[in-house]
């Protein structure tokens, strides 16, 4: 016998004000658009609740990003600019607001949980974050939803331990370079090799420094990897550190873009590739942190794929074997 828990999904329509679509861009609101659509009709949305964000404070965006960085995000949109540092990171006016609203999914996710209202949360937002750093937009991301996430989760309401599992198909170099010199925050990413994929960062070696020596994991893979070897690489890697560290919460940095179809990695998962992920995430976060999972949208730009890995995902997290 088996049954779904009930799942959270954040989720506001004004993810998609957020507009990139003038050019080729593949970070469209489109992908909020399908991932709405697959959740609220398909056969997950019996176990779905949506609740809307809010925006994150002055106070919590600090936590990773400088003042001035913010200030200067926020004088690009509204002088017009049409991108920040690299064509990568298109802009429009709505975009300061909106990557604010992006961070604050998680801090409300944060709060549904602790409150007790929630045990599995998905962040279904708009722009990324993984790649932005302290004051850096990069990869499609200006705030770093995660990294800021984390920080509340630690100060907010003092859980010392947080586990950070990042599955999308490139490395998260800003949640990297935020906790890099941090025990209390173990950031484990599965990603294609930096030798063969943007950014170039998050090799093997790289462990973290300082008092965060050993509390940084990175998995590159070759390009063309499948399911099984992701998975052997999760189950033996990330398993054994989560095991190891026993976090009070789990973040996870959700990007699917390691799919097939998806052309923004050499990564070749199949949809059924999430369910496993999700569901070797449900048992550890039942056994080591009751159950408390915050999922944030990362990458995934093959739409259809994108849907289907969302869905899959969830799916694995909420079927719980009895
Ligand atoms: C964002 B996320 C050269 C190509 C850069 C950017 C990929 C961003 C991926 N300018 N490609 O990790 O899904
Ligand atoms: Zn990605």
């Amino acid at each position: 016998m088996s049954r779904f828990s009930p799942i959270t999904v954040i989720d506001s329509p004004r993810y998609d004000e957020h507009e990139t679509s003038g050019g080729e861009h593949p970070e469209i609101p489109a992908r909020s658009k399908i991932i709405r659509e697959r959740l609220t009709t398909g056969a997950l949305a019996a176990h779905i609740t949506i609740a809307v964000p809010q925006p994150a404070s002055r106070q919590w965006l600090t936590t990773f990003h400088t003042e001035n960085y913010l200030l200067r995000f926020e004088e690009a949109v509204l002088a017009g600019k049409t991108y920040m540092g690299h064509p990568d990171n298109q802009i429009c006016f709505e975009s300061y607001d909106i990557a604010i609203l992006a961070a604050g999914g998680g801090l409300t996710a944060i709060d549904l949980i602790e409150d007790g209202q929630a045990k599995l949360v998905f962040c279904s937002v708009r722009p990324p974050g993984h790649h932005a750093e302290e004051a850096l937009a990069l990869g499609f991301c200006f705030l770093n939803n995660v990294a800021l996430a984390a920080h509340y989760w630690h100060k907010h309401y003092k859980r010392k331990k947080i586990f950070i599992i990042d599955f999308d198909a490139h490395h998260g170099n800003g949640i990297q370079a935020a906790f890099e010199e941090n025990a209390d925050i173990f950031y484990a990413s599965l990603h294609e090799h930096p030798s063969y994929s943007f950014p170039g960062t998050g090799y093997a070696e790289d462990i973290g420094t300082g008092n965060g020596k050993n509390f940084t994991m990175n998995i590159p893979l070759p390009p063309g990897t499948g399911d099984d070897i992701a998975i052997q690489m999760f189950d033996e890697k990330v398993g054994a550190a989560i095991d190891r560290f026993k976090p009070e919460a789990i973040i996870v940095a959700a990007g699917f873009d390691s799919h097939l179809l998806d052309d923004m990695s050499g990564l070749n998962y199949s949809t059924i590739v999430y369910s496993k992920l999700g569901a070797r995430i449900r048992t550890w976060a039942d056994k080591l942190c009751g159950g408390r999972v915050l999922s944030i949208l990362e990458g995934g730009y093959h739409l259809e794929s994108l849907a289907a890995g969302v869905e899959a995902y969830l799916a694995g997290l909420a079927l719980q074997d009895t």
